[in-house]
């Protein structure tokens, strides 16, 4: 089995391997603040930091043969799907070690053979590529299911209404999974959008729909649960809100200085590591001083990845032009 494939299947088996996913994700995006600051980072990049539990929920109900079209928040998700850290810094870092060679960056994060189509910078561009996944696996009697992750600014798109009213009326195998993190770009929800609870614009597609709690692991878990099964036994999409909270500013160096005092404090008391943490704790399957050991050692671990990233080579540029057509 392939590195990949085993990080994946670590996540679906084993919640404390979970956990530890949670914090390769926090510190990974800790280190790129600190690298892109340094320069060693191009073009931009946008950072899942409080958005954890989704990443993890995601990959443990979900199978590699399943098609996952996320956003350029991805960092997250290539990691809790199974992606290696040096795949995706490297990538980052435009070094031949990444996942695309280099060539993509930040933006565009993939691997085919954990369901990962490339991540794309294209508001809700995801969602009628999910529904057309579905309409394959339909199409082909295969049980899988095509997965759309946006944020709640794709909510407002047209291809949004588009996608969920084609994956409704065909009954495809479809997951819509919206991570409401209260803001879009620079924006609040409440000065974008009329209504706070977006699961309810399904309700116009006669699709299921419901909210989950996005900083808890467990119900993010039953909520994409509930949709894997309906939609893997022929009952149709499910628009699901996973209500969450991005930590950081929109991208790079946005300190988001928009936000209502106390409003990051609130939400961080919920932070998702925290409250796995509390959980794990609780049932007796961590105790505080082995968070504390798996924590330093994962802050040494992404070190070394800096490190070997650092040290990888940069693509050629006649390799811009090696996978643009397939036979
Ligand atoms: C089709 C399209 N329109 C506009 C943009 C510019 N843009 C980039 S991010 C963003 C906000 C999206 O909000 P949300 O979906 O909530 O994502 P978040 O900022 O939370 O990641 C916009 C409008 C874009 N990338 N694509
Ligand atoms: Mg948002």
């Amino acid at each position: 089995m392939s590195i990949q494939l085993e990080r994946r299947k670590a996540v679906q088996t084993d919640e404390v391997a979970g956990y530890e996913r949670m914090l390769e994700i926090r510190e990974f995006e800790n280190q790129i603040n600190g690298l892109f600051a340094a320069g060693l980072i191009r073009g931009t990049t946008h950072l899942c930091l409080g958005q954890e539990a989704l990443d993890i929920a995601l990959a443990a109900e979900l199978r590699p043969t399943d098609t996952v079209m996320a956003t350029y928040r991805g960092h997250g998700i290539a990691l809790a799907l199974g992606l290696t850290p040096e795949s995706v810094l490297g990538e980052i870092m435009g070094k031949t070690i990444g996942c695309c060679g280099g060539v993509g960056g930040s933006m565009h994060l993939a691997d085919m053979t954990l369901g990962l189509l490339p991540t794309s910078a294209i508001v809700g561009g995801g969602i009628p590529i999910a529904a057309g996944a579905g309409l394959a696996y339909q199409l082909l009697g295969q049980d899988n299911v095509g997965v759309a992750v946006f944020g709640d600014g794709a909510t407002n798109i047209g291809a949004f209404h588009e996608g969920l009213n084609l994956a409704a009326i065909w009954k495809l195998p479809v997951i819509f999974i919206c991570d409401n993190n209260v803001y879009g770009e620079y924006s609040r929800i409440d000065k974008t959008t009329p209504l706070e609870d977006l699961h309810m614009r399904a309700d116009s597609y006669k699709m299921a729909h419901y909210a989950v709690d996005g900083m808890d692991v467990h119900a993010t878990r039953k909520g994409i649960k509930e949709a894997v099964d309906r939609a893997r036994s022929g009952g149709g999409p499910t628009l699901i809100e996973a209500k969450t909270y991005r930590f950081a500013g929109h991208s790079r160096a946005d300190k988001a200085l928009y936000r209502p005092e106390g409003e990051l404090e609130k939400w961080m008391e919920r932070d998702p590591i925290k409250l796995t943490e509390e959980d794990l704790v609780k049932r007796g399957l961590l105790d505080s001083a082995k968070i504390e050991k798996m924590r330093a050692d994962m802050t040494k671990t992404i070190e070394g990845v800096v490190a070997t990233c650092q040290a990888a080579p940069d693509p050629t540029v006649a390799s811009m032009f090696e996978n643009v057509f397939t036979k």
